[in-house]
């Protein structure tokens, strides 16, 4: 079954004369959880051969985000892949507005908060001890100089990056020097290998929106200075895609056994619950579906292309206030592109729940294959 699934996409990827879509993925792993379906979904594409994942780095610091990236990655049998977080700039701590580090010696305690906050984050480093390098992300490397390098090493015009987090990292690149990993400074650097970006971020037609406004002087340096096109998941596009409940609602395996479901179904309100007063949580961005799927939806655009699911509004997104307010403006010769609706909703959720279930090709706790390359 898998082996024919396999060879019918490389068989469309020869015909067509393209390869797996190479990626940077960039993700804030700080509270919401969407960030976990979204790389769960990736490795399932890269387990498909529909995608190769380069780098997977946090935009936020001073936390566990690196750690728990570092274990949905093992999970799917890729815990060798680079990670990295921003130095200096941007968002740190257990939430966007925190000012301080997470004690990360501190006990975990109790949940708090209607979801969890960045319990979630810490929890998967207690529940997978041994399964992440960096349980500080801040010990993990710079950002930048993973971006380099990764971009340094690909041919031109080949990475996409994916963002669905916050953009400091972006900003941070833009602004490297030659050094001696490339002669290139980043913006060159950008313009010669990023083929384009797709950033879940954007309020549509104008407002604020989370990863834009938390770092707002680095969304509007980036946007504003990116060499490349940039496709918008905006935060209206993904706000009523809901997924993984399928995933929670799974048997469960028992703590250390499957991260993705422990994250959804730790943090995914009940049936009974979302049926009691759907409104309320609508207003919280759950649905019977699950949880809104902003990130996942960023991660289709960007390995299945904004032209797959969904129709494009071409136009020019910039931040307009040092308050992180921004406005959309269509502009039929514009720089950017924001994903609106063609296939359903519900549709676009189910895609998503059925990568989310695939499981990994290669499971860091199978005990068959402990090296990806082995199970190809
Ligand atoms: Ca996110």
């Amino acid at each position: 079954m898998r082996t024919s699934i396999i060879f019918s996409f490389l068989f469309a990827a020869a015909a067509s004369g393209a390869g797996p879509v190479k990626i940077i993925f960039d993700t804030d792993m700080i509270t919401d959880f969407d960030d976990v379906g979204a790389l769960a979904c990736l490795h399932a594409l890269a387990d498909a051969g529909e995608c190769e994942i380069l780098a997977t780095v946090s935009s936020t610091r001073g936390n566990a985000s690196v750690g728990a990236i570092e274990v949905i990655n093992r999970y799917y049998g890729r815990g060798d892949l680079p990670v990295g977080s921003p130095k200096g700039i941007g968002v740190i701590g257990e939430k966007a507005g925190a000012t301080e580090k997470v004690d990360l010696n501190a006990p975990l305690g109790e949940r708090k908060g209607n979801d969890g906050g960045h319990y979630k984050y810490r929890k998967l480093l207690k529940d997978y001890p041994g399964w992440y390098r960096y349980a500080d992300a801040d010990a993990a490397p710079d950002a930048n100089i993973v971006y380099r390098r990764v971009l340094a090493s690909q041919p031109d015009g080949s990475v996409v990056v994916c963002s669905v987090g916050f953009i400091t990292n972006m900003r941070r690149l833009l602004e490297t020097q030659p050094d001696g990993i490339s002669p290139l400074g980043g913006r060159e650097l950008v313009a010669k290998k990023v083929k384009k970006w797709v950033a879940m971020a954007c309020r549509y037609p104008s407002g604020k929106e989370y990863n834009s406004k938390w770092d707002a002087e680095s969304s509007r340096i980036a946007f504003d200075t990116w060499p490349t096109p940039i496709v918008f998941s905006d935060f209206e596009y993904g706000r009523d895609v809901f997924a993984g409940r399928a995933i929670a609602e799974t048997p469960d395996p028992g703590v250390g056994r499957n991260p993705v479901r422990d994250v959804f179904a730790g943090n995914v309100p009940s049936r009974d619950a979302i049926a009691s007063d759907p409104a309320m949580w609508l207003r919280r961005s759950f649905g019977m579906g699950g949880r809104s799927a902003w990130d996942e939806t960023a991660v289709l655009a960007a390995v299945r292309g904004e032209d797959s699911y969904f129709n494009v509004n071409r136009g020019r997104y910039r931040m307009t206030g040092a308050d992180g307010s921004d406005e959309w403006v269509p502009d039929e010769n514009g720089p950017h592109i924001r994903i609106t609706e063609r296939l359903s909703k519900a549709e676009v959720g189910r895609i998503i729940d059925e990568l989310m279930l695939r499981g990994p090709k290669c499971a860091a706790n199978a005990g068959d294959c402990a090296k990806l390359g082995e199970a190809k």
